[in-house]
């Protein structure tokens, strides 16, 4: 069995230590940590798939989400570098009523590889923290949304409208992005920038964090 298959069992089976050291021997191998990522988010998605048909539940899909993490851990200093100098700042969480972080946390990892300062908010972000850690980074000039329930779908907009609210919204672009997020679902609600995975949205970043400098 190919090391990457291994690592996707390893993360299903939801043994994290397991993975870590499995990244490791593909590393070592030769593997590139990129392609080792892409066979970690490929296993995630699998993972979905058996939520999705019933044939695992929760409990599953979170010590699946546990292990996934730990292997971050090992491969997150492989995937960012030295990056020293920092391009600018970017704040990123996902939006309140929403616990999803592996897919936030990729992409504030590819945003960190581009150079940026990341101030990760983490999960279930009311509208109003979002707000104040704007207020408290006032060179932040890209700030990121993750979203992955049709159900917190609304509360990015909320989020929208809290910023407007609060005087911060022109401060900032606004990027969208989570597994149900369309470019379509971001020009609706007038946010700024749209993408469907992190290394799409390390480039959206830069391309944001651009227009306003
Ligand atoms: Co939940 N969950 N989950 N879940 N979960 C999904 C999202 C779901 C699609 C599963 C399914 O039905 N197939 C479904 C949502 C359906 C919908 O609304 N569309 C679902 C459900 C229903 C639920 C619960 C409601 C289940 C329940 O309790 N009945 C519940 C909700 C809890 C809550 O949030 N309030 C729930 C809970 C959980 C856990 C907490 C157990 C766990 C998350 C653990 C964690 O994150 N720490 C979990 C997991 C693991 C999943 C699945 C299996 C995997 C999500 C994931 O991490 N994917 C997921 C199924 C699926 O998505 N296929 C599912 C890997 C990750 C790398 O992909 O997050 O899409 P993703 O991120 C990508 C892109 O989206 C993009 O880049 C990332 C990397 O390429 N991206 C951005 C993400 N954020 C971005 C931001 C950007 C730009 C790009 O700019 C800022």
């Amino acid at each position: 069995m190919s090391k990457m298959l291994e690592i996707g069992a390893a993360i299903e089976a939801g043994k994290g230590k397991n993975v870590q050291d499995l990244i490791q021997a593909a590393i070592g191998e030769g593997m590139k940590p990129m392609d080792v990522l892409q066979g970690m988010i490929d296993a995630m998605g699998a993972v979905g798939e058996k939520f999705r048909t019933g044939e695992i539940y929760v409990p599953e899909m979170l010590i699946a989400a546990r292990a996934m993490k730990k292997g971050l851990e090992v491969l997150r200093p492989l995937v960012v570098g030295e990056s020293g100098a920092t391009v600018g700042k970017f704040i990123v969480g996902t939006v309140a009523g929403d616990l999803h972080d592996i897919g936030k946390n990729l992409v504030a990892m590819m945003v960190e590889s581009q150079g940026f300062d990341v101030i990760d908010l983490g999960v279930d972000v009311k509208a109003e923290k979002f707000v104040e850690a704007i207020k408290a980074n006032p060179d932040c000039r890209v700030i990121g949304i993750s979203v992955l329930l049709t159900t917190t779908m609304p509360a990015v907009k909320d989020t929208l409208s809290a910023l407007a609210a609060a005087g911060v919204r022109n401060q900032v672009k606004v990027m969208v992005g989570g597994a149900p997020v369309t470019q379509a679902f971001v020009d609706n609600i007038g946010a700024d920038g749209f993408a469907a995975d992190a290394a799409t949205a390390a480039g959206k970043a830069k391309e944001l964090n651009k227009r306003l400098n």
